[in-house]
């Protein structure tokens, strides 16, 4: 039954996405010849027969390519990169009569002038893309046809309810609303017009800029080809070499920018239902976390708060003492995040709606009236983020809501929903900054312009304060503004299966922020399912129970005695490896590496690591292989070459193979008596020679000061690991406020070494280290710290050894 739907599914929109590239009548005219060229500034400038083309290349990213057949190009600003653009650097031409070389960077295009095609190249030769057809136009609509590479397999755009490899499939760019998604739903809330080819374990990036509504077919109907298809807008497309995954990534992200590192409270547990209230049910959650010591620092407050779901309101019935609310819940260490809309309820007694109406911020109709549509609050008009008054009066809007003691705004419906025709006519007209135009160029970067308007409008008002917004629609470029969440998922199993790839992928497109609603949205969860969701949402970097109305109530003391006492382990897990999490978030902002990575981005040379979808690492030495499926107590994974441990027990594999685990899911009987560790059913991995710093648990981030850590050391292999601290909620890291600690081991026969360094000042990093020290079959003949002996103790049951260190030694080593 499910396979059937699925399959009627798939030729539905197979049949949509024909009528999408080849549907109109008229032949795309591909480029023609190239008659006359010169170089402006650093720009290539090339005058073709059937329309003109500019290349330029940009320092840490690329070459960028745009093509013109109207005449004219448009202006460069796009919301999708940072406003801070890489320089443009020049560009070396040779003309060889027919064919020109344009040389900058690592990278060298090879063009045939008739027709203007082009071959692209690292320096070394080696051809990673090469245009077949190449730029095509028809009515307004664009074209990029390449040549698909035998054995070339694709990543990319971002959150798709999909495997990881992309090859085969035909995908649609359309910020939907589609609750309840399957494997295979398209579109969905997100659009991310960037893909990652990979074959000979060499990899390249394209990114196109353009946020029309877009097919990428990556074999779905041409087989020898790649197409992309946009129905508006500029081809306008950046190539990005590798040859590693990494290299793409850290120039993709320099084009459309990074995240900042989030208020470190953010990546605490949160709490969340459609919807919690009143007050009292707030404080009844507060205490039962407190009382159960399971730590939360976040609980949300969905649709129902607000008076008749108008924004920057509240239900004075539900919420008589708003802001004392807040700060009741905050003295015991609880944020409070709200639900906001795009739509605003047209009501001529509701002060947001006037003042945007008196400002004209609304999106309009082509005669100038406002646009109307229907959601929540019944008509409502739409915010115009395309222009810069109304973003300016969001952020306020924003800011001051902030004030009433919110700590971060949710963005919900920002595809935008409406109900009835799921999204506005494409006859709406939006602003553009002056630059007019409709809703058919506006729909994919909606979401993003929202964030981008609430993210600059808290900053501008608090700007040592980390802003936290977390957004469902969004498009390139968002994780400079929000985390995103994979909306409304199912209490299915399949739902499960489908976290890992949809972060991983969200990871690859550049958002690092993500996370998916634990134990679904719709549906009714059993314990084993809540748990099974919960064992990979603790390692999420946006880590959040959220539930839909009509479901049972889903906190994680819900499922009986031994769930809670494995749900409470789990999240008490997560904040014992908070270092790990924020770190990795340090790791994005300087390299724009995901936090959950697809295990092809540690092994890239490895094809068996290509399209595993059912296991992650976290950050650059954990990996996990949960449980995804209903009733097993086991399950096989792929371990890649390498010595690896198990987390919770010590074992020690050899890679480079498949492996059986045991991951029971009872850890505990009916009396509470524990016959097997907690997290046992939660596969998790480390490499050997790696550092993995750990803390305390604490109830909320920020519960305690924390002034030590432990480092847990693996024995075996050399890896290189760090510790980032600072003070999680301000900009002062900007200003060197923070401490790096790198860890570097090396390990032989005889010794265990372990190199200490440290960069940045900031003063209140912890003062001292609790080491342990894994995977040593005996008692070690010494152990020294900068060269001096010091009393170390080995536990010969579990073979750990443990000693402390201050924290700003530079040296240990371990005589074997
Ligand atoms: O039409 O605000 O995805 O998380 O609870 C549903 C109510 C609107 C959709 C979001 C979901 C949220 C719900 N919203």
């Amino acid at each position: 039954m499910k396979k059937k739907l699925f399959s009627l599914l798939l030729i539905v929109f197979f049949i949509s996405a024909g009528a999408n590239c080849f549907g109109q009548s008229g032949a795309y005219q591909f480029a023609g010849k190239l008659e006359s060229y010169k170089k402006v500034d650093h720009v290539f400038k090339g005058q073709l027969d059937n329309g003109s083309v500019r290349i330029a290349y940009l320092k840490d990213v690329g070459f960028r390519i745009r093509y013109s057949f109207s005449g004219k190009f448009g202006p460069l600003f796009s919301y999708a990169t940072v406003d801070n653009m890489p320089t443009e650097e020049d560009i070396k031409v040779d003309d060889n009569k027919s064919t020109l070389l344009l040389k900058a960077g690592n990278e060298v295009l090879k063009i045939q002038k008739s027709p203007f095609r082009i071959s692209y190249e690292s320096d070394g030769g080696y051809q990673f893309m090469d245009d077949s057809f190449g730029a095509g136009h028809e009515k307004g609509r664009i074209c990029h046809i390449v040549k698909r590479k035998q054995n070339e397999i694709y990543y990319g755009l971002g959150e798709r309810p999909y495997g990881m490899n992309r090859a085969g499939t035909t995908f649609t760019l359309w910020n939907t609303d589609h609750g309840g998604y399957n494997w295979g739903t398209e579109p969905l809330y997100q659009s991310y017009p960037f893909y990652i080819g990979l074959s000979n374990d060499k990899a390249y990036g394209v990114f196109y800029n353009n946020s029309y509504k877009t097919t990428f077919d990556f074999g779905g109907q041409l087989k020898t080809h790649i197409g992309y298809y946009a129905e508006g807008g500029e081809l306008c497309y950046y190539v990005i070499f590798g040859p590693d995954i990494k290299d793409v990534l850290q120039r993709y992200t320099r084009l459309t920018g990074r995240a900042p590192l989030p208020p470190k409270w953010s990546l605490g547990y949160q709490q969340s239902r459609y919807s919690y209230y009143p007050d009292k049910q707030l404080y009844m959650l507060a205490n039962q976390f407190r009382e159960q010591q399971i730590p939360c620092d976040v609980l949300y407050l969905d649709i129902d708060y607000m008076h008749g779901y108008r924004d920057f309101t509240w239900n004075k019935e539900y919420f008589p003492h708003f802001s004392q609310t807040l700060s009741k819940l905050k003295n015991q260490g609880f944020k409070v995040v709200t639900i906001i809309d795009p739509g605003i309820k047209k009501d001529s007694t509701y002060s947001v709606y006037n003042s945007g109406l008196r400002k004209d911020l609304y999106v309009k109709y082509p005669d100038g009236s406002n646009y109307v549509g229907e959601v929540w609050p019944g008509k409502v008009t739409f915010p115009d983020f395309s222009k810069q008054a109304a973003r300016a009066w969001w952020g306020d809007l924003s800011s001051d809501w902030e004030q009433k003691g919110v700590s971060g705004i949710w963005i919900d419906m920002n595809e935008p929903a409406v109900f009835g025709g799921k999204t506005m006519p494409d006859i709406a007209v939006f602003n553009n900054d002056g630059n007019e135009t409709d809703h058919s160029e506006m729909h994919n970067i909606y979401g993003l312009m929202e964030a981008k308007a609430t993210y600059e409008g808290l900053l501008k008002h608090q700007p040592n304060k980390r802003p936290f917004v977390l957004t469902r629609a969004g498009f390139s470029g968002i994780q400079r503004y929000a985390a995103m969440w994979t909306g409304d998922n199912v209490a299915r199993w399949q739902d499960v299966a489908l976290t890992i790839p949809m972060i991983m992928g969200t990871g690859l497109a550049g958002e690092p922020f993500g996370g998916f609603d634990i134990g679904g949205f719709g549906g009714s969860p059993s314990g084993e399912l809540y748990m099974r969701f919960l064992q990979i949402g603790a390692l999420m970097p946006f880590c959040r129970t959220h539930s839909s109305k009509g479901t049972i109530s889903q906190e994680p003391w819900d499922y009986g005695h031994m769930y809670t006492y494995i749900n409470k382990k789990l999240i008490q897990f997560r904040y014992k490896i908070l270092p790990v999490l924020y770190t990795s978030f340090y790791e994005h902002t300087q390299t724009g590496s995901p936090i959950i990575r697809p295990l092809v981005w540690e092994y890239q040379n490895d094809p068996k690591t290509y399209n595993i979808n059912d296991q992650f690492m976290l950050g650059d030495h954990l990996m996990a292989a949960p449980v995804i499926h209903e009733g097993a107590n086991s399950r096989s994974l792929y371990l890649p070459e390498g010595e690896w441990y198990g987390f919770f027990n010590d074992s020690t594999y050899m890679g480079g193979k498949n492996i059986t685990v045991s991951a029971p899911i009872r850890a505990v009987d009916t009396y509470n008596k524990i016959y097997t560790h907690p997290l046992k059913g939660l596969p998790l991995f480390v490499q050997a020679g790696s550092v993995i710093p750990m803390q305390e648990v604490q109830q909320y981030v920020g519960e305690k000061h924390i002034t030590n850590m432990t480092l847990r050391v693996y024995n075996g292999g050399s890896k290189k690991s760090e510790l980032y601290e600072d003070d999680g909620e301000s900009q002062n890291y900007h200003d060197g406020q923070y401490r790096l600690t790198t860890f570097t081991t090396k390990s032989d026969k005889k010794f265990l070494d372990i190199d200490l360094s440290r960069k940045g000042n900031y003063s209140e990093a912890v003062t001292s280290f609790d080491v342990q020290v894994h995977g040593l079959t005996e008692a070690p003949g010494s152990t020294t710290v900068d060269g001096k002996r010091v009393d170390a103790n080995f536990d010969e049951k579990t073979g750990i050894l443990t000693f402390r260190i201050p924290a700003d030694v530079k040296s240990l080593r371990i005589r074997k």
